[in-house]
Order: structure tokens, then C-alpha cells, then sequence
């Protein structure tokens, strides 16, 4: 069994429906949901006039192997309406893997740590909440360091249904 933390982001459509049915998908097509970060509402980062996300981030215990995982996620995103047309293009939803464990994992479809995490205030907020003494495994700061360190100002707030 290893922990997975995920990334869910949507900024298309009925957002926070989205964001609760990938959680139900993923519960039963990847692994269990151990733990959910609030949900955060942020200003879109890459291309600034695309409408704002919600984000959260959720840990998983998963059996599935790196890949397969992967595979299912994204097979998730394609059954929630999920069009890729442009790069950071509005979505119904997106899920990214931002840790498989402590693995790093380096293939042309697939890296891990997710290579932007670092960069994004709209990831490390929500990560943070949950984890906030996990050590990265590359850079080897904990996610509060890193979010501490972070030259992104982009809006991120946390939002009550
Ligand atoms: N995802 C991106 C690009 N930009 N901005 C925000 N706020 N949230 C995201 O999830 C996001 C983004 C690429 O996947
Ligand atoms: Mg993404
Ligand atoms: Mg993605």
C-alpha cells in the first residue's frame, strides 16, 4: 500500500460537483481517501484570464502501480467531461499525482514529484494543510518550507460551502 497525494482542480462548469465527484471515483477506481485539504478558490497560474479554480488536495492509499494509477485518473477526468483542446485550457476537472510515496519517478509521461509543485501557491496552501511536515523528496524541505518560500502571489483562499 503506498500514500498518494493528489491534486484535484477544476475551473469549468459546476466546480465544487466536480471536485466531489472525482473524490467518489477515485474512492472507488484508485484507492481510499485517507484525508481531503478544505477547498481552496484560486486565481488560474500559466494564463491569467481564465476563469478561477477550486483546488483541494486529498491522500490516497492505492495498490496500483505508478502507471496504472495514472491510467485510471485520467480515465476518471475523461468520464467527468474532461476536453484537452490548449495548454492550462478550462476544465471540468484535472488530477494530478504530486507524490507516489517517496518515489521519484522519471518518464516521458509521468513525473514525480509533479515537477511545478513548488512553483504553485495554488497547490502547496491545500498540501500544506494536510501535510505540512512532509519532506519533499528531491529538494528536501518540508511542504511548510516550501510554501513559506514561494515567489507565487497569485490569489489562493480557502472557501466555505
Ligand atoms: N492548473 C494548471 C494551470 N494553472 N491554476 C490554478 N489556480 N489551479 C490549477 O489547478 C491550475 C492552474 C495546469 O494543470
Ligand atoms: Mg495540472
Ligand atoms: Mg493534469
Amino acid at each position: 500500500m503506498v500514500k498518494v497525494y493528489l491534486l484535484l482542480g477544476s475551473n469549468l462548469g459546476n466546480r465544487e460537483n466536480y471536485l466531489k465527484q472525482a473524490e467518489g471515483c477515485i474512492e472507488t477506481e484508485a484507492g481510499a481517501v485517507l484525508q481531503c485539504s478544505d477547498i481552496y478558490e484560486t486565481q488560474s497560474w500559466g494564463k491569467t484570464d481564465a476563469p478561477d479554480y477550486l483546488n483541494q488536495v486529498l491522500l490516497i492509499k492505492t495498490t496500483l502501480p505508478p502507471q496504472e494509477l495514472l491510467a485510471r485518473l485520467l480515465s476518471i477526468e475523461l468520464i467527468l467531461g474532461r476536453k484537452r483542446e490548449e495548454k492550462w485550457g478550462a476544465r471540468t476537472i484535472d488530477i494530478d499525482i504530486l507524490f507516489y510515496g517517496d518515489e521519484i519517478i522519471e518518464e516521458p509521461n509521468l513525473v514525480i514529484p509533479h515537477p511545478e509543485m513548488h512553483n504553485r501557491r495554488f497547490t502547496l496552501e491545500p498540501l500544506a494543510q494536510i501535510a505540512p511536515d512532509l519532506i519533499h523528496p528531491t529538494l528536501h524541505q518540508t511542504i511548510t518550507e516550501l510554501k513559506n518560500n514561494l515567489k507565487d502571489k497569485l490569489d489562493v483562499k480557502k472557501i466555505y460551502f
